[in-house]
């Protein structure tokens, strides 16, 4: 697989610092409400994660300790008690820096480059001890469990949220969204998805759980060098002068630095179709283009198929532009994502669900046409 830059005047290859594609796609940990009478514990840990084979261990931030955190699952109507016990320990994992200059001598722009590019470590980022709250994006929730960005609590400090869980079936993710400091606290890892089911979803008959449901939270990282020039796999969150978001190069699916999926195919005649429930909550950057590579490895931009995205189940297949941007949910206020290509697609009627069949490729605009993650099948 060839990486290749467009725009920023690059034509030529570039060489990418971890080898796409190696490492199976992780699929997290269910965390079924049903099962356990809809009381549910997570605990807000301090862990190390393997971002990539070929990267030594970082230290993240994780619901269960773990990148993204476990799946939880819920039925519509059913009301959910979540005990969030942040059990953080130690300083914010995450390096945050300002790059003095936009490009490097090469004209390759910092942003799509690991390590400091020259910056220093903002001492008040590595400060940040571990405060936390929990909200659930999309969800509607009464404000007193909302998580709202002021309603924080200390490491050693439990909350117990009550969910409602009146609204269609949906994919939302839920994360950490302490005043502030938001953009940091999930840069180190404090995300993870959530899925409302609902009798109409079920009536498409989609599949439920694996092998053929497979969530997706996409997502954009950086990682530092040490003094050789070695990626240390500790996270780095990186502006520059010109741009105020971070754009980071490596784009993370559920945890792991472009991994890979082998998507298998129903055996039965009248089959559940395979798919994917996708959420993006990359930093800054906007996914911009889907492929599917069919049996010879050959990327058939014109094959991409989904199911739906976000929060409107489509049902037909979608443009790579369409796939564009996935917010997980789109009316939220903090959502620094345009809005998505597909956002006055026509209203199906159908349950609100992110559903993206078999194989795709997603690349990001930022250095423009990188590609990110490959999901083959
Ligand atoms: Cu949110």
């Amino acid at each position: 697989m060839e990486l290749r830059a467009r725009g920023h005047g690059l034509d030529q290859p570039l060489r990418a610092p971890l080898t796409p594609f190696v490492d199976a796609l992780p699929v997290p940990q269910r965390l079924i409400a049903a099962e356990h009478q809809g009381q549910l514990t997570v605990p807000i840990q301090t862990a190390t994660h393997r971002f990539h084979r070929d990267l030594p261990e970082s230290r993240i931030w994780g619901y269960d300790g773990t990148v993204p955190g476990p799946t939880i699952e819920v039925e519509r109507g059913k009301p959910v008690m979540v005990e969030w016990r942040n059990e953080l320990e130690g300083p914010l994992p995450v390096v945050e820096t300002v790059a003095p200059q936009h490009a490097d001598s090469d004209d390759v722009p910092v942003q799509c480059l690991p390590g400091l590019s020259g910056g220093t470590p903002d001492p008040r980022a590595g400060a940040l001890s571990g405060h936390a709250v929990v909200h659930l994006h999309g969800g509607l929730t009464p404000a007193s469990f909302d998580g709202w960005a002021e309603n924080l609590f200390a490491p050693g400090q439990p909350a117990v949220f009550h969910y409602p869980m009146n609204q269609r079936a949906a994919l939302l993710w839920y994360h950490d969204h302490v005043m502030g400091v938001t953009k940091f606290d999930v840069y180190a890892g404090l995300a993870g998805l959530w899925i409302v089911r609902d009798e109409r979803e079920r009536e498409l008959r989609l599949p439920e759980g694996p092998p053929f449901e497979v969530p997706l939270l996409i997502q954009d990282r950086n990682f530092n060098l040490d003094d050789r020039g070695r990626l240390t796999g500790q996270l780095v969150h990186k502006t520059d002068p010109e741009v105020m978001e971070a754009f980071a190069p490596f784009t993370v699916v559920n945890g792991k630095v472009w991994p890979i999926l082998d998507v298998q195919l129903p055996a039965c005649h009248n089959p559940p179709v395979p798919g994917e429930r996708v959420g993006v909550n990359c930093n800054a950057t906007l996914l911009s283009e889907g492929y599917l590579f069919d049996e010879r490895d050959a990327i058939n931009r014109r094959s991409f198929l989904s199911y739906g995205f976000t929060t409107r189940l489509l049902g037909r297949a979608a443009t790579g532009a369409e796939v564009a941007a996935l917010p997980a949910a789109p009316a939220d206020p903090e959502a620094t994502s345009p809005p998505a290509a597909g956002a006055d697609a026509p209203d199906t009627g159908l349950p609100e669900t992110t559903f993206i069949r078999s194989a795709l490729i997603l690349t990001a605009p930022s250095p423009e046409g990188i590609i990110v993650a490959s999901i083959t099948g």
